[in-house]
């Protein structure tokens, strides 16, 4: 049993391998294929983008293929970066400089934090949400299955924490008292975006 998953972030793979492995199927993503067609996500939604990455694959491949398009929306950056999270400092950008980015737009409107040297509780720059969304195509049948989800919490002004990957060690949740890097893989998997978007996944499948 097997699913491929249309994605290079290796992240989202982790995350992706321990949903299913506990379902007794294997993760296969692009990184196991060579010489596969360009992917061009020029959707206006993350709804779009996941189905544009599903319907390429799979039509080349010729298998049925889940896709994982998500991203950032920051309150006070009017929802930005949003589709463009991953390229957010440029198109081919790291995690690092993504997240230095964000920090930077955030001074530039005036959210910044007042020197915290050892404070518990992170100062809150603005409120945020992740969001997930997943398409699964099937070559033979069309659209089998989209799904969405979010996650609530808020940019604070230093990263913490070494998990996860992306903006998770910006992202806070003050109901668990940690960003979401500080958290174990299991329990980021019980609460995320992408945790309650296969959620929903499930229960549709
Ligand atoms: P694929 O398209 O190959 O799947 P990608 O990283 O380019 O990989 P997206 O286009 O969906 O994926 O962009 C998602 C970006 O949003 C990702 O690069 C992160 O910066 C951010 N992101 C998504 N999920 C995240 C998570 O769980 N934690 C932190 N950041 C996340």
């Amino acid at each position: 049993n097997v699913v491929i998953i249309a994605t290079r972030n290796q992240g989202k793979v982790r995350e992706f391998a321990q949903w299913f492995m506990d379902r007794g199927i294997d993760v296969r993503s692009l990184a196991d294929y060579d010489q596969l067609p360009e992917i061009v996500e020029d959707g206006e939604t993350f709804a779009a983008n996941a189905l544009i990455k599903a319907q390429i694959i799979a039509d080349h491949l010729q298998l049925p293929v889940l896709a994982d398009d998500s991203g950032l929306c920051v309150d006070r950056l009017g929802s930005d970066p949003g589709v463009y999270s991953a390229r957010y400092a440029g198109e081919h950008a790291s995690d690092a400089e993504n997240n230095a980015k964000l920090l930077r737009e955030l001074a530039e409107i005036g959210a910044t934090a007042p020197s915290e040297a050892g404070a518990e509780e992170p100062a809150l720059l603005s409120a945020a949400h992740f969001v997930c969304a997943l398409a699964l195509v099937d070559p033979l049948r069309g659209v089998q299955l989209e799904a969405e989800g979010t996650c609530s919490g808020y940019i604070i002004a230093a990263e913490r924490g070494a998990g996860g990957f992306g903006y998770d060690p910006l992202f806070y949740m003050p109901e668990h008292g940690r960003t979401m890097a500080e958290l174990p893989l299991t329990l980021k998997n019980e609460i995320s975006h992408r945790a309650n978007a296969l959620k929903r996944f499930f229960d549709l499948y």
